[in-house]
């Protein structure tokens, strides 16, 4: 089989940027490890910034999302039992969208799917050659057979544990990374959201937040520790945990039931550099993990397939490599950007094992000092809602 771009992973970069470039005429194979249903079954992402929904808008999938998902003009800080609002929109002019990244996913699996593009769902032993000559080629195994795409240019946007990154000479990449001592368990649980916004919530047992799916579904995530197991954690622990971090009102209202979907996720930031080896350029988890704190990873995800979509339909259209030239740097600034953000998210809100009073104080007057200060939640608001896509 040939094509122009071979797309390894199936998670929202490879179906967006796949969208993206057929909306352009640039053909393209998506070949996924796992069946779409597994793809479709991990609960994660929430909270879309406009960049994103713009993204989705451009790809033509963007109409289920306008019709239901939830605009969030604001968030929650609590501490201290009180919980302070920033004015996401009075401070910069943009809000965000709740909407699960599944149903980001599912909408561009049926928009791909109506369209006939080719996805190979359920392929193994997925592997690439050549992206370092002129002849980029993809392998793997389905039903049985082996088969061999032959492409232009392979996107790796095969998530943090995919088959691209680790096919680059390791002396060809630099990889940065932070691992948290502790990770979230998160909740999915069809009952109303405690309240319209989401609460981040900073206490002395640890960390909690209050998300939100629908008005009918809600998502909550505590703070563990790194070597809990979900099997510990029963529904009942669960909701006690979660109303012991809340403030009174918060706690008084929260309404539980039985969990849909329960899971522990360990916390890390994680960034290979560059993004682009010859004709492979990694995208999304593939070469960048943040802690879900900032809500930033699907964003960054977006992000870069929106960047290299451009760069190849000016490298098709006008014969130039300008963008492809320019993917890795421009993609890496504000990458590092939501790096920073999530980590500072991160190390504000959270316990610490080995944190001392000292680092605590520090915490309590930085939310003391967010609280009190506009420029102080500009800041925040301004990362919060997505910097720019330069
Ligand atoms: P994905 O979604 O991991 O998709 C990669 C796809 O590649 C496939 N694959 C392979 N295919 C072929 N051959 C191989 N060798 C392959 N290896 C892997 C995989 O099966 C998969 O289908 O990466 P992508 O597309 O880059 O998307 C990234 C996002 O999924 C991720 O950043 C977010 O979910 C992170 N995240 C959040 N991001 C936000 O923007 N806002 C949030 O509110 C938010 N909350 C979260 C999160 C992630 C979480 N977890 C569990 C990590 C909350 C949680 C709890
Ligand atoms: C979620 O709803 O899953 C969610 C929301 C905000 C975050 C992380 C996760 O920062």
């Amino acid at each position: 089989m040939r094509t122009q771009v071979a797309i390894v992973g199936a998670g929202p970069a490879g179906l967006l940027l796949g969208a993206l470039l057929a909306r352009a005429g640039i053909d393209n194979v998506i070949v996924e490890r796992h069946s779409a249903e597994h793809v479709l079954g991990r609960i994660r992402a929430g909270v879309l910034e406009q960049v994103t929904v713009e993204l989705l808008a451009e790809a033509g999938v963007a109409a289920r999302l306008q019709r239901e998902g939830l605009r969030h003009d604001g968030i929650e800080l609590a501490y201290g039992g009180v919980r302070h609002r920033i004015d996401l929109h009075g401070l910069t002019g943009k809000h965000v969208t709740i909407y699960g990244q599944t149903e980001v996913t599912r909408d561009l699996m049926d928009a791909r799917a109506a369209a006939g593009l080719a996805s190979l769902y359920e392929a193994a032993g997925v592997a690439i050659t050549g992206f370092d000559r002129a002849a980029p080629r993809v392998t793997y195994v389905h039903d049985g057979r082996a088969h061999e795409i032959e492409c232009d240019f392979i996107a790796g946007c095969d998530g943090y544990h995919g088959a691209c990154r680790a096919s680059v000479p390791a002396a060809a990449i630099r990889t940065h990374e932070k691992v948290y001592p502790f990770g979230w368990l998160g909740v999915l649980s069809r009952t109303p959201p405690v309240s319209p916004e989401l609460i981040y919530c900073s206490h002395a047992r640890g960390f909690a937040l209050c998300s939100m799916r629908t008005p009918m579904l809600s998502r909550y995530y505590v703070q563990v520790p790194i070597g809990d197991r979900v099997e510990a954690w029963s529904d009942e622990a669960f909701w006690n945990e979660l109303k012991r971090r809340l403030d009174a009102d918060a706690a008084a209202r929260l309404i539980t039931g039985p969990s849909i979907e329960k899971g522990i996720a360990p916390l890390r930031s994680f960034v290979a550099e560059p993004m682009r080896f010859g004709r492979l350029f990694l995208a999304g988890d593939a070469a960048h993990i943040v802690p879900p704190t900032g809500a930033k990873g699907l964003n960054l995800a977006a992000a870069d397939v929106g960047v290299l979509a451009r760069a190849l339909v000016e490298y098709y259209r006008d014969g130039s490599s300008a963008g492809i030239d320019a993917y890795s740097d421009r993609c890496l600034k504000r990458v590092w950007k939501a790096v920073r953000f999530s980590w500072w998210m991160t190390s504000l809100l959270h316990q610490f094992p080995d944190g001392s009073d000292f680092d605590r104080k520090l915490q309590l007057a930085e939310l003391d000092y967010l609280a009190g200060s506009t420029a102080a939640q500009t800041a925040l608001a301004e990362n919060y809602v997505g910097l720019p896509l330069t």
